[in-house]
């Protein structure tokens, strides 16, 4: 039997999968921290952390040790039952990120969607708004997941057209605009204000120094819960444990996913405090695989791993040495660079045969991964365990790549 090239894999997938991504033709067999390499033996510096779910770095050997053990001894109870493992992890991730409990699920959508329901919960059993008419203010250009109800919250037609009927009881406002939130709080029936520290798929939009800050504090003063998307942007991501850190703020709702678990698996969570926590009982929220004894082993070692490795400090010592970089490349191809830590974007001025796509090709022909976001922005999101010397070489080979379209 000859070895399958690139483009069989492509042709099988084609054939068999839906067709609801466009990947780069890249087929990637072996991960190892910050590099990848394909089924040609190639190997690249990935630049996408798979949307930043891997910030420890692929295969990290002490979260799949703590996946691989766990498998050994007991994977899944379901929560009809308690495990030795569940309690574990609900003390360390709470006491991690300082709040009284947590609500674990398995992917970010399921938690935002779980965030929804804790809002209009405690909208309707604490801050009395009227049964049914609860209202969440989302920002423009958001973007919380998949599901019917999320994307209902979505102002981009590639995420909503031909899903509707839509859920309602969302009020869109732009992003980075407190007069705007301020407006839309007075509303008696406002439960809670969702948004993204910065807006990742959007093209990692920082919001102005204190935007955070002012309108947490905003949420406060019309007693509306502040509830911070940092599926993308927590975990050291953004050269802080969350992004809300860089502003002091503490979010009455704080919804995690991708990274707390590495990258090995799915895992998210939704914290808060008991006020709103508990306002769910029994029987009223659940998943099958919410919490299970593998998801509880792994977070505890992506979390230990953030730590020991100093991973926020490095995101924010090397994010800046990148933008640096970024910003001596002399090419009218690149608009601009901007970002914190390293969740970083440039957007590119698109011309035919000179677009953000083709820069990603390039790239990846030389050894480095990424991928283009609404047609002109590419993400640079490499995990967080890169080192300053990796970083460079990588900078020289994305310098080669622009010096290439001149
Ligand atoms: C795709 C985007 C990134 C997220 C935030 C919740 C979720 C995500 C802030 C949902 C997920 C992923 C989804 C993936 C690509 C990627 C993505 F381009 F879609 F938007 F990262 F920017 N909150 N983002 O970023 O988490 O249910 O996926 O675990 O859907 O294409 P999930």
């Amino acid at each position: 039997m000859t070895k399958m090239t690139s483009q069989d894999y492509i042709k099988r997938e084609d054939k068999y999968g839906a067709h609801n991504y466009h990947p780069l033709p890249v087929v990637l067999e072996k991960g190892e921290g910050a590099y990848v390499w394909d089924v040609e033996g190639k190997k690249y510096f990935d630049f996408l952390s798979a949307y930043s779910a891997v910030n420890q770095g692929h295969c990290h050997p002490k979260i799949v040790k703590a996946m691989t053990d766990q498998a050994q001894k007991l994977t899944l109870t379901s929560r009809a039952f308690y495990n030795n493992v569940l309690g574990e992890y609900e003390e360390y991730v709470t006491k991690y990120f300082g709040f009284d409990k947590v609500l674990p699920m398995n992917t970010g959508a399921e938690a935002d969607e779980t965030a929804l329901k804790l809002a209009r919960k405690w909208g309707y059993k604490i801050k009395g708004i009227p049964q049914n008419q609860a209202k969440i203010i989302v920002c423009n250009e958001n973007f919380h997941g998949r599901t019917i109800t999320i994307i209902s919250m979505s102002t981009d037609p590639d995420a909503y057209n031909d899903y509707g009927p839509f859920t309602p009881g969302f009020v869109k406002i732009p992003y980075n605009d407190l007069a705007a939130l301020e407006k839309e709080l007075k509303d008696p029936n406002v439960a809670a204000f969702l948004v993204e520290p910065i807006q990742g798929e959007a093209g990692v939009f920082v919001p102005a120094e204190g935007y955070l800050k002012k309108a947490s504090e905003l949420c406060k003063k019309y007693n509306v819960l502040f509830i911070a998307d940092e599926v993308q942007t927590g975990i050291a991501r953004t050269g802080k444990l969350l992004a809300c850190d860089h502003e002091g703020v503490k979010p009455d709702i704080l919804i995690l996913g991708k990274a707390i678990s590495g990258g090995v698996m799915p895992v998210s969570a939704v914290l808060a405090n008991d006020e709103i926590m508990l306002t769910i009982k029994p029987g009223e929220h659940g998943s099958t695989f919410g919490g299970n004894p593998i998801a509880g082993k792994v977070a505890i070692a992506a979390l230990e791993v953030v730590k020991d490795e100093k991973l926020a400090e490095n995101a924010e010592r090397l994010g800046k040495i990148f933008r640096e970089e970024f910003s001596n490349i002399k090419s009218e191809m690149i608009e601009l660079v901007r970002g914190k830590g390293l969740l970083n974007a440039v957007v590119i001025r698109n011309k035919p045969g000179k677009t953000a796509w083709d820069v990603c090709v390039a790239m990846a022909e030389n050894g480095v991964l990424a991928k283009p976001t609404h047609g002109n922005i590419i993400r640079f999101a490499p995990p967080l365990v890169i080192t300053e010397e990796q970083l460079r070489e990588a900078m020289k080979r994305i310098k080669e790549v622009f010096k290439k379209f001149e």
